[in-house]
């Protein structure tokens, strides 16, 4: 068994804050706990939630469709939402309260036009690999621990992928903040519950 823990910190961006163009109520709050979590980690890894502008997730992309409905795309079923962190954009940078001189890479994702992607491991589309977890097996990493925004889409979608994946996982709740869509943020526990994810505060 891979011997280190890293500690993965999910979209911690500027989009996510309060005043953001998809803002999770005190997602900011998160960013003391997850500065003080990091030096306690092998390795510390950060996502970025980096769209080109017109990206096929965004509702402004699809005639008469609002935001936070639902759509059929070609790889299943896609939540439509604000257009939020366009690559380069203020809204996509990291939050300013967060400490990033611990992270060993930074993994950029949902950069395909017409795939979303939630989870810091694969696309939408369940096949097409952002290459974490070739890097985090390259790092000898055998545990992950993952924070960020959003609980119940980007940090759950994550965290099934690397149970999935074969990694022990954590999610640790006192530093993730939900959007909560319809119920998700239940949905999204009992899942991982189900994979084996563990929950801790
Ligand atoms: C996220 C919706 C769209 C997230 C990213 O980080 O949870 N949610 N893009
Ligand atoms: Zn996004």
């Amino acid at each position: 068994m891979p011997a280190l823990h890293a500690l993965i910190v999910v979209d911690p961006q500027v989009d996510f804050c309060p005043g953001g163009a998809l803002a999770v109520a005190n997602g900011d709050s998160i960013m003391p706990h997850i500065n003080t979590m990091m030096p306690s980690f092998d390795k510390v890894f950060i996502t970025q939630d980096w769209h080109p502008e017109g990206h096929s997730s965004f509702a402004s992309q699809h005639e008469g469709a609002v935001a936070y409905s639902m759509i059929d795309m070609a790889y299943g079923s896609q939540t439509l939402w604000p257009d939020h962190c366009i690559a380069g954009s203020v809204g996509a940078d990291f939050h300013p309260d967060l400490n990033t001189d611990y992270a060993a890479a930074i993994i950029r994702k949902g950069m395909n036009p017409m795939v979303d992607s939630y989870s810091a491991f694969f696309e939408n589309d369940q096949t097409t690999t952002t290459g974490l977890g070739d890097l985090l097996r390259a790092h000898d990493i055998g545990s992950v621990t993952l924070v960020g925004l959003a609980t119940d889409f980007c940090v759950a979608w994550s965290a099934a992928d690397a149970a999935k994946l074969g990694f022990n996982v954590t999610i640790d709740l006192k530093a993730c903040r939900a959007i909560d869509l319809n119920g998700s943020l239940d949905k999204s526990l009992d899942v991982m519950r189900s994979v084996g994810v563990t929950l801790t505060h």
